[in-house]
C-alpha cells in the first residue's frame, strides 16, 4: 500500500465515528430553513452538502483543509528550484488533511508517474472527433471512454462491501488524475499542433510534465502547478463539484463522475468564463487597435457590454463577496512576471473600473473579479493562444478536488442524493398559507 493510501485509511477510521454519531444521535437537529426565492433561485445559501476538503468563506475565500491559499503555497513542498509547490502534494493534503513531507510527496509523484500511460484507444477516440469540436467536449468524452478501466465498477459487480467502496475509488482516482495531463495535451496537439504529440517524461512531476508535453519551457511548469492548485476545489455547491458529487452518489465510478463534472464546468457562467474573458478582452483590443485605452474608453466598453444584455465575464460570484484570492494570487504573479504584457494591462484597467460600474448598475451581488478574470492572460502570455482550451486546464485542476471528495463520500457512506421537488401550485399554496408543510410528503 502506498504511504498516501495508508495515511488515508488511518484518517477514514478516525473520521467515521464522527459522521456516524452525527447521523445516529443528532440526525433530527435542523441546520437551516429554505425559502421560496432559494428554491427558485438556484438554491443559493441552502446548507445541503457536507465536505471537509475545502470551505468557502464569502469574504475570505477558499481554504483547503483549513489552509488559506497563500498558506498552501507557502507550506507545501516544492520541486528543486521551483516557486510553486508540487500538485501531488496538494492531492495528499486534500485527501489526508496533512501537509506532506518531501518523502510523502515523492511517493505520490511516483504513484502518478507509474499510472500515467494512456490506453491506445483514448488517442483514437480523440482522433475521431469531428472538426471544430470544443476541447471540453473531447476532454469529457475521452474520460468517459476510460470507464472500462474502472476498478470500482468491476469490484462492485463482483460484490463489494460498502465499507470498502473507498478503496477501488481511490485506485480509479489516482489512475485517472495521472492520465489527465496526457489526455489534455494530446487534445491540444490534435486540435492546434497537427497531432504532433510530445511524449511524457516519467521523471518529472505533474506540473513539469504537463509543461513539457505542452512544449513550453520554464516557468510554464510553475504556471501549471499554480493553475492546477488554485482550481482544485471550491467546496461542494458549485456546478462542477456538485455534479461530480451528485453523479458519484449513484455509485457511478470516478470516470463517469468526472466526465459529468467536466460537462458542468464547460458552461459560460462557470469554468468556461476563463475563455470568455479572453474573447471579450481581445475584441476590445481589436477595437482599440491594440492601443492602451483611456479609463473613459474602458468604462464605455464595460457599459456597452452591460447595455447589450451580456454579463461581464470574470466578475461576480454566487458565494464570494470580495475579490477572489485566486484572482489575487494570479494578479501578483502577473505583476511580478508579466507587468508589461498588453493583455495584462487591459486586465489591470478593467480591475480598476468594473467593480464601480457593477455597483452603479446595482444588480450583481458581488462586483469583484473571480479567478477566471486572470487565468487566460497568463496562458496567453506563455503562448497558449487557443483560448477555448483554457477550461480544460481548469478541468484538470478541479478533478483533483472532486476525486478527493468522492473518495471521502464513499469512505463515509454518504447516501444517494435525492432532494424533493415541489410544484408551482404547491409553492403558491405554501405562500398563501393554504398548504401546511406537514401536508407535503418528504419522500
Ligand atoms: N456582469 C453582469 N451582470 C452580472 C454579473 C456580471 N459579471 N454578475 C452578476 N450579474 C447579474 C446577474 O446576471 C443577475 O442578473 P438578473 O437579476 O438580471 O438575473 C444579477 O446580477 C444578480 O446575480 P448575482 O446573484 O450577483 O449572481 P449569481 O449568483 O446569480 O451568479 C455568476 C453568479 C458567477 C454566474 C455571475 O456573477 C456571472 O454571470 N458572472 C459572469 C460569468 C463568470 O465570470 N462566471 C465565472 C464564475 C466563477 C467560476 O465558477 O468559474
Amino acid at each position: 500500500m502506498s504511504k498516501l493510501k495508508e495515511k488515508l485509511y488511518e484518517k477514514i477510521l478516525e473520521w467515521r465515528p464522527r459522521t456516524n454519531r452525527l447521523v445516529n444521535e443528532f440526525g433530527d437537529v435542523p441546520v437551516g430553513t429554505i425559502t421560496i426565492s432559494q428554491l427558485i433561485g438556484g438554491m443559493r445559501g441552502v446548507r445541503s452538502l457536507v465536505t471537509d476538503i475545502s470551505y468557502l468563506d464569502p469574504l475570505e475565500g477558499i481554504r483547503y483543509r483549513g489552509y488559506t491559499l497563500p498558506e498552501v503555497f507557502e507550506k507545501l513542498p516544492k520541486p528543486k528550484g521551483a516557486e510553486m509547490p508540487y500538485v501531488e502534494g496538494l492531492f495528499y493534503l486534500l485527501l489526508t488533511g496533512e501537509i506532506p513531507n518531501e518523502s510523502e510527496v515523492a511517493d505520490v509523484v511516483d504513484e502518478f508517474s507509474k499510472r500515467r500511460i494512456l490506453p491506445r484507444y483514448v488517442y483514437e477516440v480523440i482522433d475521431s472527433f469531428p472538426c471544430c469540436s470544443h476541447p471540453m467536449a473531447i476532454f469529457s468524452a475521452a474520460i468517459t471512454t476510460m470507464q472500462r478501466e474502472s476498478f470500482f465498477s468491476r469490484k462492485y459487480a463482483a460484490g463489494l462491501n460498502k465499507l470498502d467502496y473507498w478503496d477501488p475509488t481511490y485506485e480509479d482516482a489516482l489512475n485517472l488524475l495521472a492520465k489527465l495531463p496526457e489526455v489534455a495535451t494530446y487534445i491540444y496537439a490534435k486540435l492546434y499542433r497537427d497531432g504532433k504529440r510530445i511524449q511524457s517524461n516519467p521523471s518529472l512531476d505533474l506540473g513539469a510534465n504537463f509543461a513539457h508535453m505542452m512544449g513550453k519551457p520554464s516557468p510554464y511548469d510553475d504556471v501549471s502547478r499554480m493553475n492546477f492548485i488554485i482550481h482544485a476545489d471550491h467546496e461542494s455547491g458549485n456546478v462542477s463539484a456538485h455534479t461530480g458529487h451528485l453523479v458519484a452518489s449513484s455509485l457511478a465510478d470516478i470516470y463517469l463522475s468526472i466526465s459529468s463534472m467536466v460537462n458542468g464546468l464547460a458552461g459560460p457562467l462557470h469554468g468556461l468564463a476563463n475563455q470568455e474573458v479572453l474573447r471579450w478582452i481581445l475584441a476590445f483590443m481589436d477595437k482599440m487597435n491594440d492601443e492602451i485605452p483611456t479609463e473613459a474608453e474602458v468604462k464605455q466598453y464595460v457599459w456597452d457590454t452591460l447595455h447589450s444584455g451580456l454579463v461581464i465575464p470574470g466578475y461576480g460570484h454566487a458565494v464570494l463577496r470580495k475579490t477572489d484570492p485566486r484572482y489575487t494570487i494570479q494578479r501578483e504573479f502577473c505583476l511580478k512576471r508579466l507587468p508589461d504584457d498588453n493583455v495584462f494591462k487591459y486586465v489591470d484597467l478593467l480591475y480598476k473600473v468594473v467593480p464601480d460600474i457593477l455597483i452603479e448598475q446595482g444588480k450583481a451581488k458581488n462586483p469583484w473579479p473571480n479567478l477566471d478574470a486572470q487565468t487566460g492572460v497568463i496562458q496567453w502570455h506563455y503562448g497558449i493562444r487557443e483560448f477555448d482550451f483554457y477550461t480544460v486546464l481548469f478541468g484538470i485542476g478541479r478533478s483533483i478536488g472532486i476525486t478527493a471528495n468522492i473518495i471521502w463520500d464513499r469512505a463515509l457512506g454518504y447516501s444517494l442524493e435525492r432532494p424533493k421537488s415541489l410544484t408551482t401550485e404547491m409553492l403558491e399554496k405554501i405562500a398563501f398559507g393554504t398548504l401546511g408543510d406537514d401536508e407535503i410528503p418528504n419522500e
